[in-house]
């Protein structure tokens, strides 16, 4: 295809059923491949503690297609959500296209609980344990989740910025060997530190693709307030810009979920604007904003 070669390709996905929008030009093409309609799912009774099964299974089955196609296309992808669950179609999705992928979490969460450990039945807390392999048999029949297969090993995950995270998913960080830098790594080391460790796990071996989901709650409440699970003493916006820079500049970025990010969680228009600047700098930092500043080659200086 002619029309669509090596720029970024946005999925809106304005989902919440896994909890309790925006955009912006970068230096780069942007092709918007539009708002996914996620259908109402009758009847969509818990099963055991987990909560609207059924529309998160279709939701993600659903955005799986669309980042395959955007792959498919050879474009970046971007997906703008909604909630955390989506990462489940998210990922899949660019797993189908791609043969390994590395996966940065950056998130105050783990969003590792699997349907038993949960201790809220919400899925936007249990993505990656449906998306492990060593965590497969953790994962009973859910109705609309037949099409998912898992297809991330633990030693491609790492998070950044976690400092909320549940005793069940304590246990499975520790037993599977994840390798995370909480909050305090992040105080310890400094982010700089951190990305240059994040980079060396990832790129251990080969040099696989990385999907980035950045749940914006990764990010301190008083810089992005609207969400729906905040947790104080999180990433400053400097922090986080820092991280999207560093990804940027491994020319692996390959998918980007953008979540969390919910204006009905604002109390005032200040509180929204903050959390979707935050939101979309953070994505320009993806594709190549940097703060030094930059000028085309051709750049002529105007006369005076
Ligand atoms: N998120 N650990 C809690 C749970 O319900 O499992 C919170 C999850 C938050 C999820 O922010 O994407
Ligand atoms: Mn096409
Ligand atoms: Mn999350
Ligand atoms: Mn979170």
């Amino acid at each position: 295809d002619l029309h669509h070669h090596h720029c970024v390709g946005i999925i809106g996905a304005p989902f919440s059923k896994g909890q309790k929008a925006l955009c912006a030009s970068p230096g780069c093409v942007v092709k918007d491949y539009g708002n996914l309609t996620f259908e109402d799912v009758p009847n969509d009774e818990p099963v055991g503690r987990l909560k609207t099964p059924r529309a998160v299974g279709r939701a993600s089955e659903l955005l799986a297609g669309a980042v395959q196609e955007v792959k498919s296309h050879g474009n970046t992808c971007v997906m703008l959500g909604g909630d955390h669950s989506l990462a489940i179609g998210s990922i899949s999705g660019h797993a189908a296209s791609r043969h390994e992928l590395s996966v940065l979490w950056v998130d105050a969460h783990a969003d590792i609980n699997t349907p038993s450990s949960t201790p809220t039945g919400n899925i936007h807390g249990q993505p990656l344990s449906y998306l492990i392999h060593e965590l497969h048999s953790e994962i009973p029949i859910i109705p609309n989740f037949s099409w998912l297969k898992p297809c991330v090993a633990a030693k491609d995950v790492v998070y950044i910025g976690l400092r909320d995270v549940d005793p069940g998913e304590h246990y499975t960080l520790k037993y599977l060997g994840i390798k995370a830098f909480s909050m305090t790594e992040v105080d310890r080391l400094g982010i700089a530190k951190v990305m240059e460790q994040t980079c060396d796990h990832m790129f251990s071996k080969v040099k696989k693709p990385i999907h980035l989901s950045f749940d914006i709650d990764a990010l301190d409440p008083s810089v992005s307030p609207a969400t729906g699970t905040p947790v104080a003493g999180g990433l400053t916006y400097r922090e986080g810009i820092y991280i999207t820079e560093h990804i940027c500049q491994t020319g692996l970025l390959s998918a980007v979920d953008m979540v969390e990010v919910n204006p009905k969680q604002g109390k005032t228009e200040d509180e929204i604007k903050s959390t979707v600047n935050a939101a979309v700098d953070l994505l320009l930092g993806c594709f190549g904003r940097v703060r030094e500043g930059s000028h085309d080659p051709d750049y002529k200086m105007p006369n005076p």
